[in-house]
């Protein structure tokens, strides 16, 4: 097996190639939206989701090429959501990936569609995922749409801009937050798993990994917010304390939040024991997740 930094090195370029494989070209009409399109979606990022996606893959056998459509879709949605959370309706942000932010770079208008656009697409290449059948098709269109939609991501920003300004308890917190972040994670980690072969009780245990880990990941973000540095995050650092919004440092404080991280990595690590070392990626991809720096 090759060790984690070739695999995800190696992910990395296999999914910036599919994703190119997969968005119009900016010669198709209306050529400034793909371009915007393109630049949503190309322009850098971590690219956690397909990685999960591939990582879960491997625990059920998927093939690399199975889980591309699946990889792609993820991807799509999450550029989608982050287009559409900059907008001054939103966020208001004018910095994403280190770059200007869509709505700055072209138009509010443009920014609109690159998201609705980015959306449909998402579906378009999970229908068109040649490597898998129908009915494994319809499944991940069903898990993505789920976990995208109002009782998902859409869901948990809805729950998120209600409450600026607002105290929430610990549970309210975490609830909006499996649903705006932790869904689309979740999604990735069962759709990579569903474009192989995986039964009721490994797809329980898989769910197990997949909540503590995007569980991590909000801790972890809100972490970076406060002690990262713009440079590093490649989005405005401090958003979360001038935008008035309730986080886990601010629910518990910096050493407790970090405190919670550890223990959900260890949650995630005893999920995946039943796996072997098929789930060795998906551990390293915890710690991945909560060790990160930006
Ligand atoms: C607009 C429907 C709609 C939803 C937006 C996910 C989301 C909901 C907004 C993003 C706001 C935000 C910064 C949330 C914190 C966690 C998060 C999703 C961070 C960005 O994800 P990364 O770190 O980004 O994976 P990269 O750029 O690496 O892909």
């Amino acid at each position: 097996m090759t060790d984690f930094a070739s695999w995800m090195r190696a992910q990395g370029a296999r999914t910036e190639a599919a994703l190119d494989a997969a968005l119009p070209t900016t010669d198709t009409i209306p050529h400034t939206l793909h371009e915007a399109m393109r630049y949503a979606v190309l322009g850098g990022g971590k690219r956690v989701r397909p990685l999960l996606v591939h990582a879960a893959g491997e625990v059920t056998g998927a093939a690399p090429e199975a889980c591309d459509a699946a990889a792609c879709a993820v991807e799509m949605i999450h550029a989608y959501s982050l287009v559409h959370d900059d907008m001054p309706c939103m966020d208001d942000d004018d910095l994403r990936r280190g770059r200007p932010t869509v709505h700055k770079a072209y138009d509010d208008a443009t920014a609109l569609l690159v998201g609705d656009a980015l959306q449909t697409q998402a579906f378009l290449v999970l229908t068109r995922a040649q490597m898998l059948g129908a009915e494994a098709r319809m499944t991940l269109v069903a898990e993505l749409a789920i976990a995208s939609g109002s009782v998902g991501m859409a869901g948990g920003q809805a729950i998120d801009l209600q409450n600026v300004g607002l105290a929430m308890s610990r549970d309210a917190l975490e609830g909006m937050h499996r649903m705006k972040t932790g869904a689309l994670l979740r999604a990735s980690v069962r759709m990579g798993a569903l474009c192989g072969n995986i039964d009721t009780a490994g797809l329980t245990a898989l769910d197990r990994y997949a909540a503590a880990t995007g569980l991590a990941f909000q801790v972890v973000d809100d972490i970076l917010d406060v002690t990262a540095d713009t440079a590093t995050l490649g989005k405005t650092a401090g958003k979360d304390a001038a935008n008035d919004k309730p986080t886990y440092v601010s629910l518990m404080g910096l050493d407790a939040a970090r405190e919670l991280a550890e223990q959900l990595r260890t949650t995630a690590h005893e999920a995946l024991e039943g796996f072997g070392p098929r789930a060795g990626r998906l551990a390293a991809l915890a710690d991945l997740i909560v060790l990160r720096q930006n």
